[in-house]
């Protein structure tokens, strides 16, 4: 037979499967369904390493799946909306719909090479009019639901990409997710969504999601960050309001030695003395450019000055300064605090630093263990004692029993605390209340490139929805892409003046646009029903195909993109469009694909990472300066040098090798170092299944089994049914596919070891062999499969059925002790019985050896399935 060439096959396959339609949706409803999402690409360029891994996994998920009897959803399209396609137009002065589609075009075709098994009829494109009519129209039904609304706030402002984020897109250093910027604080009026309506469900769900990583529901809990506490109000001395706090530790409230506004709180100019007015106004000025970060920093100094005014703490009657500080921030909670810094280390930091009184109400529960030792404070000092001669080192936060506290004396936190609660509800000014740290999603954007948001501005009327009938909101194609001043959109007026379409008074249309993450938080109901051109989505077929069975993705979209959508589901589910509350049922977040990476110690920044191409690998320097590099793997990425291509690996390779390696290099969920060596083991193996095949094709092998099996007959079929159910366990389990290509290997090399190529036991083996390979390396094996005279699709077969009978062993290995010690092994069959065993041990030559004649041992002591011991 000819050689393995992938490059001619892997061509003529996908062209036939195309024609044939191998692998659109199946509209019978007479098998189980399954769903099998990769999260899709945004369109920008190029495929790279790391999309070829997400739906390489997805793929061979997909194709188990069809194989094993299940009608399979797997579909793609283009995350397709978004700056730097905008971008693009303002450098090149190339339109963005030209930009995207022609990316679209690129990395299709790119795709296509891969063999993904993929319905395109189902293709999607979030930049399409047919697409964004319909994210048009959930954003009206948001409206309509009172979810979507429009306020003024301080946001998150990108100077460089010269638009607003939401929290969720700034990152930890207060940086934006997508241009790296430091991210400003300015006031703006904006479109949200009232994510905050759903936290508590968002946070409870999590529970049903039984198939996700751990890691990832964690994040989100934390980014929900649920406080359960107390709403509590402080009387303002001379004036009839009241300042609210919120507080986890209501415990406490007889340790408050003063109250914190939030500069930005509306009460700080009303509670500020005339003398402290100065100062007070230059304060807020200087707060209000520092970036939420900076303000809550562990590590920094807490800044603050005196208002002048006082509260009354109302448990105990107290008069208690009123401050302002940077450390309380306006959007969280109430925007003030009471503060108790014998107990909250932030609070012990500022009273430290401004002077302010420190009281003990917490101390340690007394148990036997640390009755004697100190508890590390004092717990005897006295209430109001001025720092620096602080009664405690440091703040004790743990919970304790109540002290100092008047009635509430000898409770413990937890008892205190309800108690607490009570009584303030009692006297009204308190009650019990619970705090998330989620944020409403602020969704407006001040770009061109995404959906327009379908409201027009009326004079007369307010906001008025733009009436369905008249959806989309198609933007604009002739705009001029500056990147200065306003949106484009906004200055664009014939587009944005338009009748008021409930009374005819001119008007104006909104210019901001939606945040692509809203494009991505319902492509996946979409699927269900691409091209319907009536509705959003057909119910019914939504019902049907979703959950998503198996989603896959990057661990980057932990919070954003997988909250978002869980939120829409959850919105979705109210306005009876869809019968379940959780979008994806399995989550699998693939690691990154990484490459041998040269840097040089001695540069920084990007000039460190030297271009592999100019090294040599044996030893390597810097070709500029000579010094010595380090070799590491690293994420690819451009800037690094560190990238391989997917269309070289192609071209060299084919896509099946491609497809193996990466399968194979790794456990999904963990990184993968790519490695060229690696990549050349997995077309040698491909090329031995090849040669295996093609051989055993030229015999004219026996068909049906005569008589019993030989050993080595069993012993083959034994090989074959473990390799079934190897595999089959792993995708059964948690997708360890790693495990799933050395099972093939193993496979393959007993068939090779095999005496006998002519028993009908070879035939099930090599038949076997391209039935558990074809999900992962489709092509071969389906010209392999044709190869051996099958005529329909070897897609198109069953998995192969484990036949338990086959795993058993026909020996097991019989240890012969002699007073405990190992005088021979035999071999005996499997499962006898105590008895027998013994009486096959009996006949041993061992035991015959040491056993004297006529003279029965003391004692035998036998372990089934391993030894007997004959105690003489
Ligand atoms: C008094 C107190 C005593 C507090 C104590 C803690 C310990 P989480 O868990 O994050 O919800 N706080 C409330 N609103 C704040 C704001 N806008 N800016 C800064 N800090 C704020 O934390 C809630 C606690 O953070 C609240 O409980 C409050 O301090 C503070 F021994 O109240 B606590
Ligand atoms: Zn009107």
């Amino acid at each position: 037979e000819s050689r393995y060439n992938p490059t001619a096959i892997e061509e003529k396959w996908q062209k036939i499967w195309d024609e044939q339609g191998l692998d659109k949706t199946p509209t019978e409803k007479n098998q189980p369904k399954f769903y099998a999402l990769s999260m899709f690409p945004y369109p920008s360029g190029n495929l790279h390493m790391g999309h070829v891994r997400n739906y390489t996994i997805t793929d061979v998920i997909a194709r188990v799946h069809r194989m094993q009897g299940y009608r399979v959803l797997h579909p793609m399209g283009w995350d397709a909306f978004g700056l730097p396609a905008e971008n693009a137009a303002i450098k090149k002065g190339i339109h963005p719909a030209k930009w995207t589609y022609s990316n679209i075009d690129q990395m299709r075709s790119e795709l296509k090479r891969l063999g993904l098994s993929y319905d395109w009829d189902c293709e999607l494109a979030t930049c399409s009019p047919n697409y964004y009519k319909w994210t048009q129209w959930i954003f009206l039904q948001f409206l309509q639901a009172g979810l979507a609304y429009q306020k003024e706030a301080a946001v998150n402002w990108d100077p460089i990409d010269q638009t607003v984020l939401a929290n969720e897109q700034v990152d930890s250093e207060g940086r934006s997710w997508r241009s790296g910027a430091i991210v400003e604080k300015k006031k703006l009026r904006q479109w949200f969504l009232k994510i905050t309506d759903y936290a508590e469900q968002l946070l409870q769900d999590l529970d049903k999601l039984t198939g996700w990583p751990d890691r990832v529901k964690s994040m989100q809990a934390n980014w929900i960050g649920k406080s359960v506490g107390a709403y509590l109000e402080f009387p303002i001395v001379g004036m009839d309001e009241k300042i609210g706090v919120f507080t986890t530790r209501p415990d406490t409230v007889y340790g408050v030695s003063y109250v914190v506004l939030a500069p930005e709180h509306p009460l700080t100019p009303k509670v500020t003395t005339s003398k402290n007015k100065e100062k007070v106004e230059t304060f807020i000025k200087e707060v209000a450019n520092q970036s939420e970060l900076e303000r809550t920093a562990e590590d920094k100094p807490k800044r603050g000055i005196p208002t002048g005014g006082k509260a009354i703490n109302p448990f105990t009657g107290e008069e208690i300064p009123i401050w302002i500080a940077d450390y309380v921030l306006y959007e969280y909670g109430t925007g003030a605090v009471m503060g108790v810094p014998a107990h909250d280390t932030r609070d012990f930091k500022f009273a430290t630093e401004q002077n302010l009184p420190i009281k003990v109400v917490i101390t340690p529960p007394e148990t036997k263990e640390n009755s004697s030792q100190s508890p590390g404070f004092d717990v005897s000092a006295q209430p109001n004692v001025p720092s620096p001669q602080s009664p405690v080192p440091e703040a004790y936060t743990e919970p304790g029993i109540m002290i100092n506290s008047g009635e509430f004396n000898g409770m413990n936190s937890t008892e205190g605390k309800q108690a607490i609660i009570d009584f303030a509800e009692k006297q009204g000014f308190g009650k019990a209340r619970i705090q998330y740290r989620l944020r409403d999603w602020l969704i407006s954007r001040q770009r061109y490139w995404g959906a327009p948001i379908p409201v027009i501005h009326c004079p007369k009327c307010g906001i008025v929805p733009v009436p369905e009938a008249e959806l989309p909101v198609v933007l604009p194609e002739n705009v001029e892409f500056s990147g200065r001043g306003p949106s484009p959109l906004a200055q664009l007026g014939e587009w944005v003046n338009v009748p008021c379409p409930s009374c005819g008074t001119a008007a104006k249309r909104e210019t901001d646009t939606m945040d692509t993450f809203i494009d991505s938080s319902w492509y996946y109901l979409r699927f269900t029903d691409a091209n319907n051109e009536k509705q959003v989505f057909d119910s019914a077929k939504t019902n049907d195909w979703m959950a998503v069975d198996q989603y896959v993705g990057g661990v980057e979209h932990a919070i954003l993109h997988l909250l978002y959508s869980r939120f829409f589901t959850k919105v979705l589910r109210d306005r009876k469009l869809l019968k379940f509350d959780e979008p994806f049922n399995r989550l699998l977040t693939q690691g990154m694909v990484q490459g041998l990476t040269y840097t040089n110690p001695q540069k920084s920044g990007n000039a460190k990472y030297i271009p592999s191409a100019l090294v040599n690998p044996n030893d390597p320097k810097d070709p500029e300066t000579g010094e010595p590099l380090e070799i590491s793997y690293q994420t690819m990425s451009k800037s690094k040098y560190n990238g391989v291509a997917p269309e070289d690996v192609i071209n060299k390779y084919g896509a099946d090798t491609a497809r193996m390696f990466i399968l194979f290099k790794a456990p999904p969920e963990k990184d993968l170092e790519w490695d060229d060596a690696d990549v050349e083991g997995q077309f040698r193996f491909l090329n031995r299944v090849w040669s295996l095949v093609t051989e055993y094709s030229e015999t004219t092998p026996a068909k049906t089994q005569k008589g019993e099996l030989s050993k080595a007959e069993k012993d083959l079929r034994r090989a074959i049914h473990t390799a079934i159910d190897e595999i089959s366990k792993d995708f059964a389990g948690d997708y360890q596919l790693n495990t799933a290509v050395s099972e093939l290997m193993k496979l393959s090399n007993a068939l090779k070891d095999a005496t006998d190529k002519n028993s009908a036991v070879y035939t099930e083996g090599i038949e076997t062999l391209i039935l558990l390979l074809a999900p992962f390396a489709p092509h071969i094996a389906e010209e392999l499969w044709q190869i051996i005279g099958n005529k329909e699709s070897v897609h198109k077969q069953t998995w192969p059925k484990l036949d338990e009978s086959a795993l058993e062993v026909d020996e097991i290995t019989l240890v012969i002790q002699i007073n405990g010690k190992t005088r021979g092994t035999i071999g005996a069959p499997p499962n006898l019985d105590k008895q027998e065993l013994e009486k096959y041990a009996r006949e041993s030559d061992a035991a015959k050896r040491y056993l004297e004649e006529g003279k029965e041992p003391k004692k035998v002591i036998v372990v089934p399935g391993k030894l007997v011991n004959f105690v003489v």
